[in-house]
């Protein structure tokens, strides 16, 4: 078989050997309300902890949406700079800013995200049916995005919600370049109602599809669809995401109490893969992030 469409993985850059897994967290997302889950963390203040658990657990970069003080999804520009200060005071994670926001949230608002300066900031690669939303991503916006992450020196993690997302990233690369840094990291998000399936067999086709120039990537599967695809992530050799943003029990009718319990879970199926959490400084160099500040 030819390895034209193989994935460069980690064994790809140097500094980060093939064994290590970078977990990413995340711990909020923008979907779910403080009513329905009371322990979803909304404040700064349980931002902060969340993260410092989930990076004693196993964690190297947190994925954050911020809240309001009435705990709805928020793109303040002065909560979102304090957020990322806070993180980079009390955790080495790499921080990656959402971009997406919630399927609410205007287009111009989202492409003011980077003015907080994170490490990272999410980058999905075309609009989504998304339950009875839609998450809008038009190209022109995804361009405008990309270039603007490369200005400011922000690398993005590529969101990839359908098999037709990396088509997109592939002419996005093509048309504009490397992110800053010169890596290619993504990301598959899986069973999105709207996007592709939470299954094996479609990430089996999503990576099949990466371009060459991708150096990483990972995988999250919404809801109940978390475990396969975490399973087939790390046979593929990928990376994984978890966290309250994409699951919020940790079987049938069991709730997820913390963040923690789903990195420490990600971090015990990595082990039966013979992974080990990749540390903090190795996610730089997978990522090709700035220097900490
Ligand atoms: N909240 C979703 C509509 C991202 O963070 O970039 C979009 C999302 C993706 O969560
Ligand atoms: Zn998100």
């Amino acid at each position: 078989m030819s390895d034209r469409h193989q994935p460069q993985t980690d064994a790809a850059t140097p500094g980060v050997p093939p064994e290590a897994l970078l977990v990413t967290v995340a711990p909020t997302g923008a979907e779910t309300t403080k009513a329905d889950c009371p322990q979803l963390p909304t404040t700064l203040a349980e931002l902060v902890t969340a993260a410092q658990e989930c990076e004693a657990a196993g964690a190297a970069m947190v994925h954050v949406h911020i809240r309001d003080d009435d705990h709805r999804p928020s793109l303040d520009a002065q909560r979102l700079a304090d957020t990322v200060a806070a993180l980079h005071a009390e955790t080495d994670l790499v921080v990656q800013l959402s971009t997406g926001g919630s399927v609410h949230d205007p287009l111009d608002q989202r492409l003011k995200v980077l003015d907080a300066a994170p490490d990272s900031c999410s980058l999905t690669m075309g609009t989504t049916n998304f339950g009875d939303d839609v998450f809008s991503n038009p190209w022109p916006f995804v361009c405008d995005l990309y270039q603007l992450s490369q200005e400011r020196q922000v690398v993005p993690e590529f969101e990839l919600f359908d098999l037709g997302h990396v088509a997109a990233l592939t002419r996005l690369l093509k048309t504009y370049g490397l992110p800053y840094g010169g890596k290619v990291h993504c990301d598959f998000v899986m069973g999105v109602p709207g996007g592709m399936p939470g299954t094996a067999d479609a990430l089996v086709a999503g990576v099949a599809a990466l371009p060459p120039e991708v150096t990483s990537w990972g995988a999250t599967g919404i809801g109940r669809t978390t475990l396969a695809v975490g399973l087939a992530a790390l046979s593929k050799g990928g990376h994984l995401r978890v966290g309250m943003e994409d699951v919020l029990t940790l079987a049938r009718g069991v709730p997820v109490d913390n963040n923690r319990q789903l990195v420490e879970r990600a971090v015990a199926m990595g082990a039966l893969a013979q992974r080990r959490p990749m540390t903090t400084t190795e996610a730089r160099t997978l990522l090709g992030t700035r220097p900490r500040p």
